[in-house]
């Protein structure tokens, strides 16, 4: 097996003793942290939602791979953003209200950091007002809304709508992503862009701050 699929299978028996030391042991071999990252532990996560969507893996093992998955974006996270700095611009992003999920927002974030960009991570269950708020406070270039469910998307629309009511809507550009959003639903929201993944959330607010 390569050190990416000794990576992926820990992820996926949620051991997370072992991903930590696949993690360091790819990085001993010369890996770099953004292949370790979207190689092994993107790719790992990507087969659980898989198994779990087709009923292959439960709930508690789920978990136990999302935690075990953390010990090893720990590992790779400051790596990451020692390496190739080079954006600049504030970012602010959380999961909306009623929605816990946060293991693709946390990529995006670790990509975002990486990059050279000051990100403020609200969280998760994040009320539309903390996210009007923060943009009031913090005047970020981007604001980032993550959401998983199909019952907590219409929030990414409340927060949108809460930022016109407040005329702050046009001092931020706003992009959405998460399993449950498409860009159509971006678009009916009036968000600014949409990511189906991390990269592509990466490469969309470059694109967003450099035309600022
Ligand atoms: Co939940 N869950 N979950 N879950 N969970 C889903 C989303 C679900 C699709 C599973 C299913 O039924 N097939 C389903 C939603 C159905 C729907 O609404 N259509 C679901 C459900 C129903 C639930 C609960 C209601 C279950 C229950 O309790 N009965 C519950 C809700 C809790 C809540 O939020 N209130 C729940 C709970 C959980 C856990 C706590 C067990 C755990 C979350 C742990 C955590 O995040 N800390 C969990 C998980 C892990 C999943 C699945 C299996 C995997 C999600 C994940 O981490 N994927 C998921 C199934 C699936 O997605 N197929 C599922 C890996 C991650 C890397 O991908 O998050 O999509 P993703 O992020 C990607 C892109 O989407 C994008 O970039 C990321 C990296 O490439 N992206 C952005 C994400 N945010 C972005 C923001 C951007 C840009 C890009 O810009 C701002």
């Amino acid at each position: 097996m390569t050190v990416y699929e000794e990576i992926i299978s820990a992820v996926i028996s949620g051991d997370a003793d072992s991903i930590k030391s696949e993690v360091n042991s790819a990085l001993g071999e010369g890996s770099e942290p953004g292949d370790i990252l979207e190689h092994g532990l993107i790719g790992g996560m990507s087969i659980v939602a898989e198994r779990f969507r087709s009923g292959e893996m439960f709930l508690p093992e789920v978990i136990a791979s999302a935690n075990a998955m953390h010990g090893g974006l720990d590992i790779v996270k400051p790596l990451l953003a020692e390496s190739d700095v080079e954006g600049t611009g504030k970012i602010i992003i959380g999961t909306v209200a009623g929605d816990i999920h946060d293991i693709g927002k946390k990529i995006v974030v670790f990509l975002l950091e990486g990059n050279g960009y000051e990100v403020i991570d609200l969280g998760v269950d994040v009320p539309d007002e903390k996210f009007a708020q923060a943009v009031s406070e913090y005047k970020p270039n981007v604001l980032g809304l993550s959401a998983l469910l199909t019952t907590t998307m219409p929030s990414m629309g409340n927060v949108i709508n809460l930022l016109h009511e407040k005329g702050l809507r046009d001092k931020v550009k706003i992009i959405v992503g998460g399993a449950s959003v498409t860009e159509e639903f971006a678009r009916s929201i009036g968000a600014d862009a949409y990511a189906v993944d991390a990269s592509s959330g990466l490469e969309w607010i470059k694109k967003m701050i450099s035309r600022l």
